[in-house]
């Protein structure tokens, strides 16, 4: 018999975004007027395993940070024409980079400007000479916080899965990759049997702790480079890349087996939940709607089946 489902679900996903983070390889923006500096801190971050991008002419850092955001932005203060702490002001106006980390790297002595350098957005300063150990741990530091830190902002607050407006970007950017590279993509949309009843019967509260424990099924037997998300409140949506619907339907019959057997406590005793779930492989030609149609039409046609079934 398994073990009914655990509530700790903030340390779950926690976890989850440290493993993920664990191999991120973080972007990081160089920008500082002198070349030959800027290409030896690229050069120490990139051996610890970064993706740098330089920058001398600070002119053209916002340029630079329309193209892609990265992780982390090193900058210079001390700068002709541009100085460091002005530019700083200017990238945190835009939304997009208001919790993007500036972090100066100056040889600034006047404390004054130290703190108005943080006031006008900076996080942190690094003095020059740049102890380069101390550079490369101050960054990874910085840039991993600030992605977890963007990663639950994303997310659905009950689960922990990317949201619904997340997840449409993710697929329509798999999509992409996925034309690009002339690989398959399925997408599975996962619905729960008669969740309304199970409020009825057992509260919400508890209809709520179903909900997560179908998101830990999920992120447990999906593998890391699925993408899953809430859809809808008992709606889960998967893309599984380099996946044919055919091998899609199986893993989610195989985990709808297993979550079906899975006890939850109710308010008479445990009790399990079932699921649906409808399968789209996506066309060469067809866009997110397209396949988001497909699978929904599939969904409709397990729920029409009798539930607790896989349809593609
Ligand atoms: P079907 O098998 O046809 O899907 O039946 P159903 O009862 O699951 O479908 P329906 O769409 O009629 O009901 C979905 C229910 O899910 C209604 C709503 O109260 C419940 N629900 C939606 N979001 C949440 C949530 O965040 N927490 C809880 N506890 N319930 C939710
Ligand atoms: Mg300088
Ligand atoms: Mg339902
Ligand atoms: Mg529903």
């Amino acid at each position: 018999v398994a073990k009914p489902v655990e509530v700790n679900e903030l340390a779950d996903w926690l976890d989850h975004f440290a493993s993920r983070n664990a191999q991120a390889r973080y972007s990081i923006l160089v920008v500082d007027d002198d070349p030959l500096l800027a290409e030896a801190y690229a050069l120490t971050l990139r051996r610890a395993g970064m993706l740098v991008t330089v920058v001398s002419d600070p002119s053209r850092a916002i340029e630079a940070l329309a193209a892609a955001t990265p992780d982390l932005i090193l900058m210079d203060v001390q700068m002709p024409e541009v100085d460091g702490i002005e530019l700083a002001r200017v990238i945190r106006q835009t939304r997009r980079h208001l919790s993007l980390p500036i972090v100066f790297l100056s040889a600034e002595q006047d404390t004054a400007r130290q703190l108005l350098a943080r006031k006008l957005g900076g996080d942190d300063f690094i003095p020059k000479p740049v102890d380069l150990d101390r550079l490369v741990t101050l960054v990874r530091l910085r840039a991993e916080r600030a992605r977890s830190l963007r990663a639950v902002m994303e997310s659905d607050s009950l689960t922990g899965l990317l949201n619904h407006a997340r997840f449409k970007e993710r697929l329509a950017l798999e999509l992409e990759r996925a034309r690009r590279e002339g690989q398959e993509l399925s997408l599975a949309i996962i619905d729960l049997d008669h969740f309304k009843g199970v409020n009825d019967t057992h509260g919400h509260l508890v209809g709520d702790r179903v909900i997560r424990g179908l998101a830990r099924s999920l992120r447990k037997h999906l593998r890391r480079t699925d993408v899953i998300g809430r859809y809808g409140g008992e709606e889960f949506a998967a893309l599984l890349p380099s996946t044919s619907p055919e091998q899609a339907a199986a893993r989610l019959d195989k985990i709808r087996e297993r979550f079906g057997a899975t006890p939850f406590d109710g308010a008479h005793g445990p009790f399990s939940v079932t699921y649906s779930a409808g399968i789209a492989g996506s066309l060469p030609h067809e866009g997110p709607e397209a396949l988001i149609s497909a699978a929904d039409a599939a969904l409709y046609a397990a729920k029409r089946a009798g539930r607790n079934r896989v349809e593609r």
